[in-house]
């Protein structure tokens, strides 16, 4: 049984759709990160930057427990536990590798940023609004000419990397993205968007999350608990 410690946002969902994509069994134990959960000792014994996901897999590689951190090592994980979703070859891993890093270096932390500074800041600032919405568009224009020739990120293979991919293009509106304008992409995304296990995979804890208006919340994500020394 592997339990994972997450909620339903887009690092949260990869793990949930990748599971879901393999038919592995597992909990999912909530981790409100809107009221502070992810602050409380026992999460930060097993993921010390203080963010979800992270997994405990009792069955471990050597047969014994083994816990991570950190969205693209737990995507890593659970494909070479299954032989699923990393490619066939040598190549196919590496081109399904760089796709994975393109997205946990650029196309996660630089999304987040847009829709932080679009949705959730308290004051807008202009150039902030410009300067990650612009990035946004960028990576979604790699993305599309990538997919004009090819099926997925990686090649003909559905891969790991689309399944990242994927998690943080579901939220293209708040990221200032028109899917008009990336029209391979927004095909992908289709095909992705109508696969059984990506759709339950979002499903997962889905009904816990609520909007995030509460100024704790916001202090918890943003202010000073996020930042008190620990
Ligand atoms: N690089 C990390 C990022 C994880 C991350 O940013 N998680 C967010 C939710 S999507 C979180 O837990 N935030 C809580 C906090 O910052 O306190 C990963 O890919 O796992």
């Amino acid at each position: 049984m592997i339990d994972v410690y997450s909620w339903p946002t887009p690092n949260g969902h990869k793990i949930h759709i990748m599971l879901e994509e393999c038919g592995l069994a597992y909990r999912a134990i909530p981790i409100d990160i809107s009221a502070g959960d992810q602050f409380k000792p026992e999460f930060l014994a097993i993921s010390p930057n203080n963010k979800i996901p992270a997994i405990v897999d009792a069955d471990g590689p050597d047969g014994q427990p083994i816990s991570l951190f950190e969205s693209g090592a737990i995507l890593l994980y659970l494909a070479g536990k299954t032989g699923k979703f990393l490619g066939n070859t040598d190549r196919e891993k590496y081109d399904t590798l760089q796709w994975l890093m393109f997205q946990m270096g650029g196309f996660g932390p630089m999304l987040g940023q847009a829709h932080h500074f679009r949705i959730y800041a308290p004051e807008k600032i202009d150039y902030a609004i410009d300067r990650y919405t612009n990035e946004a568009r960028r990576l979604y224009g790699v993305i599309d000419k990538k997919l004009a020739s090819s099926e997925y990120l990686a090649g003909e293979e559905y891969t790991i990397a689309d399944i990242a991919v994927f998690a943080w293009a579901r939220s293209f509106a708040n990221q200032g993205i028109d899917w008009a304008d990336f029209p391979d992409a927004k095909r992908w995304f289709d095909v992705i968007s109508a696969r059984p296990a990506v759709q339950r995979g979002v499903q997962v804890l889905a009904n816990l999350r609520k909007p995030l208006e509460t100024d704790k919340s916001k202090d918890i994500l943003f202010g000073k608990t996020q930042y008190a020394k620990k």
